[in-house]
């Protein structure tokens, strides 16, 4: 046995004025990757933690007859919000494995044909808001591609309309979670126990989950009293389909922390995925031009787009540019696994049960199996005969096991759709010669990122 890589630390400070905080934090941990080997331990006021990268390493922890979910402090944070949601439950929790059951159907590639009128409804409102600054101003690539994912998983999930893209205004449910989740993001970044010095943004965070619960109750309470019994989207699942284990339904408050899971799972890492999209292709003119003969090939020279159910699983090349978008700046950077023994990995590291391993998925996806250069953006890492040569360890934006995204179909149709759609109408320019910044969250995403637009189709 050896001990688990570590740089020297302070007493009780540990590493913590090392690590700096947001997006550098993540910037550092990838550092540290390189230069530490397949796994690394910091430590900061009396907890620790091990961050794990290499793929070998990751491989194994993956194995579910050995290791499970973490719920890593972020995670137990957001708790606060998403309680025994899907994503922030507990492994023994009961409503887990009964919301999983119950949902699993709703998120399959099939169901996507359900959602897909709505998805370009969502995208049509999306061009439209663009086409009004087309020629003219420029757009925020992150905020807009929030409105939208927003606006869809509401719409998909629940027939609810936030109406972020038709107006101005965010409604106040996004701002009331957008102010959460920055809370959530400070007091996980910040020294136990100095909340007591941020009592007034405490007071915020109870009164913005109460504004959300009111809500989400109140959308479950008129699907109730509206006596319609369909299953076609989630809440109409969670409400009437019963679990074959227990014979039920999923009882309310249940519910409530399931519709509040997807508006917070469903959205900013989609927005993310597609805002890094843009940004990529917008400084690689070479592989957008070959998107838009992807998109001009299935679609002609037309400004009345249909896109269909069928044509999101032919678009092969923009499909590659999400999956390499998602390589890089996997949007969810990470997720963790315990062990559900005292064990050794590797051969040789000494691992506690239950303890907080670290997946660092940025550091996977640059691991020596992915090429010589790992920093370059290229889309050809993913044609299906790459893809089958490489190890598919190599690549977890998702997650792993059977706490793995539940919404990963949901997010590629949603994805592809949109950036088919984008790129198909308009080009891209870069008029501020954007230098990506990145902001982090929960999720990362490009900050201040601007674009001008111009239209493609000239029959206008
Ligand atoms: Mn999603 C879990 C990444 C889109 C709903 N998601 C996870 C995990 C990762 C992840 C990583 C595993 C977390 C963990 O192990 O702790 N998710 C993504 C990314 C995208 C994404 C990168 C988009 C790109 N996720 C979506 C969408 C939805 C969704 C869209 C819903 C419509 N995700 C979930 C839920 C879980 C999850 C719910 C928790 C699943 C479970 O534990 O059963």
């Amino acid at each position: 046995l050896v001990p688990i890589p570590e740089r020297p630390a302070l007493p009780l400070i540990g590493h913590a004025l090392d690590v700096p905080s947001g997006f550098d934090g993540l910037l550092y941990l990838m550092k540290e990757a390189k230069e530490l080997g397949p796994l690394f331990k910091l430590k900061a006021f009396g907890t620790e933690m091990t961050f794990v990268h290499g793929m070998d390493l990751v491989d194994e922890i993956s194995d579910q007859s050995r290791f499970r979910k973490n719920l890593h402090p972020d995670l137990l944070s957001l708790r606060a919000m998403g309680r025994d949601g899907l994503f922030t439950a507990h492994n023994d929790e009961p409503n887990w494995r009964k919301a999983h059951d119950v949902l699993m159907p709703a998120f399959s590639l099939g169901a996507m044909r359900d959602y897909h009128g709505t998805m370009l409804k969502v995208a049509r409102d999306l061009i439209a808001r663009w086409d009004g600054v087309a020629g003219d101003g420029s757009v925020d690539v992150a905020a807009d591609m929030t409105r939208l994912t927003f606006d869809t998983i509401g719409l998909c999930g629940f027939e609810y309309d936030f109406e972020s893209l038709r107006g101005d205004e965010l409604h106040p449910f996004v701002v009331a979670l957008a102010r959460a989740m920055m809370y959530v993001q400070i007091k996980n970044e910040s020294i136990p126990g100095t909340e007591i010095f941020r009592w007034k943004q405490k007071e915020q965070f109870e009164e913005d989950v109460a504004l959300m619960n009111e809500l989400v109750d109140d959308v479950i309470a008129r699907r109730k009293a509206s006596g319609d019994t369909s299953t076609a989207d989630l809440l109409g699942r969670m409400l009437h389909v019963r679990d074959e284990e227990t014979g039920e339904p999923l009882d309310d408050l249940n519910i409530r922390y399931q519709v509040i899971t997807f508006l917070v799972a469903g959205h900013e890492t989609t927005s993310g995925l597609l805002s890094f999209a843009l940004y990529y292709l917008t400084k690689h003119p070479e592989i957008l031009a070959r998107a838009q003969a992807e998109v001009d090939a299935l679609w002609g020279d037309t400004d009345e787009l249909d896109p269909q159910y069928a044509d999101i699983g032919k678009l092969q090349y923009i499909r590659q540019i999400l999956n390499e978008t998602l390589r890089l700046w996997p949007t969810a950077p990470g997720f963790a696994r315990e062990a559900l023994e005292d064990t050794v990995i590797g051969g040789k590291y000494a691992v506690r049960k239950g303890e907080t391993l670290m997946v660092t998925i940025p550091a996977l996806h640059r691991e020596p199996a992915w090429g010589d250069n790992v920093e370059l953006f290229d889309p050809e890492r993913f044609t299906p005969e790459r893809e089958a040569a490489r190890p598919a360890q190599a690549f977890k934006p998702f997650g792993t096991g059977d706490r793995a995204c539940i919404g990963r179909q949901f997010a590629l149709h949603e994805a592809t759709l949109v950036l088919a759609m984008l790129v198909h109408r308009y080009r891209f320019i870069d008029h501020t010669a954007y230098e990506l910044k990145v902001t982090q969250g929960l999720t990362i995403k490009p900050e201040d990122f601007t674009l001008k637009l111009v239209r493609r189709q000239t029959d206008e």
